[in-house]
C-alpha cells in the first residue's frame, strides 16, 4: 500500500487521530494472534504445573481461554510486553503497510519504540479500562516529540466489548495534570467530556487507529464474555531520546531509514539492545 494521502495526513494533523481500514490481512494479525497464542499456552502450562488450575482449556478459543486460566488470579495484567518479545512481533512492527502509515505521519527515520503492548481486556476488568489520558502523560519524561501510536483490534470491537474513544483536537491542549485511580491510572483533573467532543471508535479485528502521544482516549470497560485482543504500538523519529523506556529496559529499534537503511535493525539487532540493556539493569 501507498503512503497516507495528503487529505489523511491533514486530517491526522487537525484532530490528532486518524483511522486506517484495509490495510492488514488476516496472515498480518495471525503473527500477533500466534505470539499471544503461545504465552496463554505457557501461562496454561505454568498454573497447572503448579496446581493453581484443574484443566489448561486448550479447546477454548482465543477470545476465551484467558478468561479461564486466570480465574485464580486477584489481579490482572495491564497488559503484555516482555511475555510476547518474539520475532513474531518484531515482524509485525515491520510490516511495510504500518511502516509507510509511520512514515507518512512521523517521517522516513523511524524508530520503533519498545513500548509495544498487548491488551488483556478481560470481561469486566477494570485495570484494561483506561480513563481518559493522552500517552505522554505515562512517560514520566517530558516527550517534546511527536511519538505516534497505532492501536489495533486483533477481535472486532465496539462499545459493548470495550472500544476506544477519542476527544478529536485535543492534542493541541498541552499535557494536562492528572491524578492517579485504585488501579493506578491516570484520572484528568478536569471533565473532559464538557471541553470536547467524545468520538467513539468501534473497529473491525485489524484496522488501525493511529493517534498523537497528547490525544485525549480512553477505552471502554468489556461488558461481553470474550477478550477483547489488542496490540498497541508505537514510533518516532530515530534518535528522539526514548529515555523513560531505557530506564526500564524497554529498548526499541532502527524500523525505516532512507538515508541510512543499513542502520535498519534485524530481529537479532533487537534481541541484542534489550540482552545489553537487561545486562545494563541488572535483570
Ligand atoms: O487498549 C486499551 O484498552 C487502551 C490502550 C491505550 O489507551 C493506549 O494504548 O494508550
Amino acid at each position: 500500500m501507498a503512503l497516507l494521502n495528503r487529505q489523511q495526513c491533514t486530517l491526522y494533523e487537525e484532530q490528532g487521530y486518524l483511522i486506517v481500514r484495509d490495510v492488514l490481512t488476516d496472515d498480518d494479525l495471525s503473527l500477533v494472534r500466534s505470539a499471544v497464542e503461545r504465552h496463554v499456552d505457557e501461562q496454561a502450562h505454568t498454573f497447572y504445573a503448579e496446581g493453581k488450575i484443574a484443566e489448561r482449556y486448550e479447546k477454548l478459543p482465543f477470545t476465551h481461554r484467558l478468561t479461564q486460566l486466570y480465574q485464580h488470579r486477584s489481579r490482572k495484567s495491564i497488559g503484555w510486553n516482555r511475555e510476547v518479545f518474539s520475532r513474531e512481533i518484531y515482524d509485525f512492527g515491520m510490516l511495510p503497510q504500518i511502516l509507510d502509515i509511520a512514515e507518512s505521519l512521523v517521517g522516513p527515520e523511524l524508530q520503533f519504540n519498545g513500548d509495544y503492548w498487548i491488551r488483556t481486556k478481560l470481561p469486566g476488568d477494570s485495570v484494561t479500562t483506561f480513563p481518559w489520558h493522552q500517552d505522554s502523560g505515562y512517560y514520566g519524561d517530558p516527550t517534546p516529540f511527536h511519538i505516534l501510536s497505532l492501536w489495533i483490534p486483533l477481535v472486532d470491537v465496539d462499545e459493548e466489548n470495550g472500544c476506544m474513544q477519542v476527544i478529536p483536537g485535543s492534542h493541541r491542549w498541552g499535557l494536562l495534570p492528572v491524578g492517579r485511580d485504585d488501579e493506578g491510572h491516570h484520572v484528568p483533573l478536569e471533565e473532559l467530556e464538557k471541553r470536547g467532543e467524545v468520538v467513539t471508535l468501534p473497529m473491525k479485528a485489524g484496522e488501525i487507529f493511529a493517534f498523537h502521544n497528547l490525544t485525549i482516549h480512553r477505552s471502554l470497560m468489556n461488558r461481553t464474555d470474550g477478550i477483547r485482543w489488542s496490540i498497541d504500538l508505537r514510533y518516532s523519529e530515530t534518535g528522539m531520546p526514548l529515555v523513560w523506556l531505557w530506564k526500564c529496559g524497554l529498548n526499541g529499534f532502527v524500523a525505516r531509514s532512507r538515508k541510512n537503511p543499513d542502520q535498519v535493525d534485524a530481529w537479532e539487532g533487537w534481541q541484542e539492545k534489550r540482552r545489553l540493556a537487561d545486562i545494563e539493569a541488572g535483570r
